[in-house]
């Protein structure tokens, strides 16, 4: 456990310090998108209030170097363990004011001192988030293989070892203070033929349920869908008719998490959204961005309009007061040739601004146009919520909780990541996979 030689932590006076010379400018700027604002019915300090209470968990696995199957190339001053993640997401934290909470995945993350992980993160001002468990990988001394699946496999032997794990997940995050267990499973097939596509859905609830039946009254289970990869022809979670239909058969408990990456390229994935909120069944989200495939790329790098029309949907649930509990919003990156850090504090600004536009979209107004069917004044009234430049806002609300105004300027002034290499031996590269 490496808790002893922690960097030189970014601190609240040297932020603050850091934000000196950078607040005129923005006090001007802030100025300047009021008035705007004002001219469209819209109180700016009320908008920045929102935004400094959005919040969003950051991914452990996120904060250290990822790969393809091809290779990794680990980047300098990589975290050695859960302790030195929690170091690197506490000062995501510090520079946003937004990542207050951390997802953490086991066996990754499985320290031998649960309570000792509890206390460094509280120490850190960190909470924990959703737990994820992973049956999607065999581990060293696991009697059982899961190549051919998991919670679906055939082998009932099988499928009680991951249920095991499932279920011992929920007892390492009930002592961390989590409320809610990601199932996520790579099952299914790369040939027809290979599975039976009913019983294996039929393997999936029983196995499921079990997991269910463990979970204490006030968590939830989040199923997560995946069109395909590891598996290449079918995944038996495969999209969120498949995850919908689990969650509803298991129980008021059981939610879909949608993880962007997850569906073929050009789906609607708002639409999705709306409707898993008609059902109360949206649990939550695995935020990232992708052109092809599962790309894990930085939120917001490839298709921000797209990431602003899903939160638009959830904008809309909240003003049309839809029966939906509030989702838990996670990033979900892989970090393959940029320092994690930067790319997860980025990410959690292309968030926070992704949710600021949708509140300034005149909501009436587009209900009245939707009905005349004014089509062209419709869409126009959505882009120019879109159009706006909320960065003011954005440095505002972090300036209010004491982070950061200019989040890559002040950690690149820190010397943080020097600092980490020269306290964490350099990790070697290695032949390929995700972390
Ligand atoms: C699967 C997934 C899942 C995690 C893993 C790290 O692609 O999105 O959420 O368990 O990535
Ligand atoms: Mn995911």
């Amino acid at each position: 456990m490496s808790n002893t030689s922690k960097p030189n932590s970014i601190d609240a006076d040297f932020i603050a310090e850091a934000n000196t010379a950078l607040r005129a400018e923005l006090d001007a700027d802030y100025e300047t998108l009021g008035t705007q604002l004002r001219r469209r019915g819209i109180d700016i300090d009320q908008i920045a209030h929102a935004v400094s209470r959005f919040q969003v968990a950051l991914p452990s696995w996120g904060v250290g170097t990822g790969g393809t199957r091809f290779a990794r190339y680990p980047g300098p001053g990589e975290p050695r363990d859960v302790f030195d993640k929690l170091d690197d997401c506490a000062v995501i934290h510090r520079l946003t004011g937004a990542t207050p909470e951390v997802s953490l995945h086991f066996p990754w993350d499985q320290p031998e001192d649960l309570g000792a992980l509890k206390t460094r993160g509280a120490a850190l001002g960190l909470s924990f988030a959703a737990v994820n468990s992973n049956t999607f990988q065999d581990r060293a001394g696991q009697k059982l293989s899961y190549k051919f699946g998991s919670l679906c496999h055939t082998d009932a032997g099988v499928r009680d070892q991951a249920v095991a794990h499932n279920i011992d997940c929920i007892r390492m995050g009930q002592a961390l203070g989590s409320r809610a267990l990601t199932v996520w499973i790579g099952d299914g097939a790369n040939f027809p033929g290979q599975q039976h596509t009913a019983r294996a859905f039929e393997r999936y609830l029983e196995s499921t349920a079990r997991i269910y039946a463990a979970l204490p009254d006030d968590w939830n289970m989040l199923l997560e869908h995946k069109m395909y990869e590891p598996a290449f022809y079918a995944t038996v979670i495969q999209d969120w008719g498949s995850s919908l239909m689990a969650a509803q058969t298991l129980g008021p408990k059981a939610l879909c998490l949608v993880d962007l990456g997850h569906h073929a390229p050009n789906v609607n994935i708002e639409m999705i959204v709306a409707r898993l909120i008609r059902v109360g069944r949206l649990g939550g989200f695995h935020f990232n961005d992708s052109r092809y495939g599962d790309d894990d790329l930085d939120t917001g790098s490839i298709d921000p309009y797209r990431l602003f029309l899903i939160f638009n949907e959830l904008a809309d649930a909240e003003w049309r007061r839809a029966p939906n509990p509030a989702p838990a919003h996670m990033l979900d990156q892989c970090h393959n040739i940029t320092d994690p850090i930067e790319s997860l504090f980025t990410s959690a600004i292309e968030l926070q601004r992704a949710h600021a536009l949708t509140l300034l979209v005149d909501r009436e107004a587009l209900a009245a146009l939707q009905t005349k069917n004014d089509a062209l004044m419709a869409a126009q009234t959505l882009k120019r919520a879109f159009t706006t430049d909320v960065l003011p806002i954005l440095a505002r609300a972090r300036q209010m909780q004491g982070a950061a105004i200019d989040p890559l300027r002040t950690y690149r002034a820190s010397g943080y990541r020097e600092a980490c290499v020269a306290q964490r031996p350099a990790s070697r590269g290695s032949g390929g996979g995700i972390v």
